[in-house]
């Protein structure tokens, strides 16, 4: 990992620290005097759902295979991405989903500006589970952060337990967007990040407004993937 904070760290943010506001996104020039806007987006779900390995096929475009090793705490990786000619940085934060580290994330969410919620779809109990992260979601994120649902670990088939259809009706539900992905072959794996990073432009880049609600942005973009049945997409992606 590229940088690990310690459990101890983690501890030393108070609750007082939740009721701060988030801070906005930042917009800086980069060296080659680029704009570069900086969002915060957090992974979530129970353990072993495949949150790390979704961030590793992201970042560096491998699987982790082997056994598994469950994420202790916090950990965070920074990936640069190109949206219509402009800079997203996305510092991405891998949770652990084991139930003992529930209350030091939480102290995190309040500072996203997106939510990736995953769960397993050879696993009922992590797609049940996805209701008790909903509601841990409208208690502690902002009420304009963005949520996406994501149905991981598709390429297993055979031991697949949680349908596409189950998964949709629970994601309209809750009026989030639903995405199934393989970190494993990688299928949607960049496309849900850069989703994810059209539609915190368009919420925070007055000029990308077209009107249009951010999280009905990323639902159409969604929608034109499917549509293409092709891993990956998309026309207004640089
Ligand atoms: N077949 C398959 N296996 C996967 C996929 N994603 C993750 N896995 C496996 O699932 C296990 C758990 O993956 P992790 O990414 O470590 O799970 P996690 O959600 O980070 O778990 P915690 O850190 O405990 O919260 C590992 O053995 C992975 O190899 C996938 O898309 N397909
Ligand atoms: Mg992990």
């Amino acid at each position: 990992m590229e940088t690990q904070l310690s459990v101890d760290f983690i501890y030393k943010r108070t609750n007082s620290d939740k009721d701060m506001n988030r801070p906005p996104p930042t917009t800086n020039n980069n060296q080659n005097n680029t704009q570069q806007s900086t969002f915060k987006v957090m992974l979530l779900g129970d353990s072993g759902v495949g949150k790390t390995c979704l961030l590793v096929r992201f970042k560096d475009d491998t699987f982790l295979s082997g056994s598994f090793i469950a994420t202790v705490g916090i950990d965070f990786r920074n990936k640069t991405i190109l949206i219509n000619d402009k800079q997203v940085k996305l510092q991405i934060y891998d949770t652990a989903g084991q139930e003992r580290f529930r209350s030091v994330t939480h102290s995190y969410y309040r500072d996203a500006n997106a939510l990736l919620l995953l769960y397993d779809v050879t696993s009922i109990t992590s797609f049940n589970n996805v209701r008790v992260w909903l509601s841990d979601i409208h208690e502690y994120a902002h009420s304009d952060v963005i949520v996406m649902l994501i149905a991981n670990k598709v390429d297993k088939t055979t031991e697949r337990v949680v349908t596409r259809e189950m998964g949709e009706k629970l994601a309209s539900e809750y009026d989030v967007t639903h995405m199934e992905t393989s970190a494993k072959t990688g299928l949607n794996v960049e496309f849900c990040f850069k989703a994810i990073a059209q539609a915190l432009l368009q919420q925070f880049d007055s000029t990308l407004s077209n009107g249009e609600s951010p999280s009905k942005t990323l639902s159409n973009l969604v929608h034109l993937n499917d549509q293409s049945h092709k891993p990956t997409l998309c026309c207004s992606f640089s």
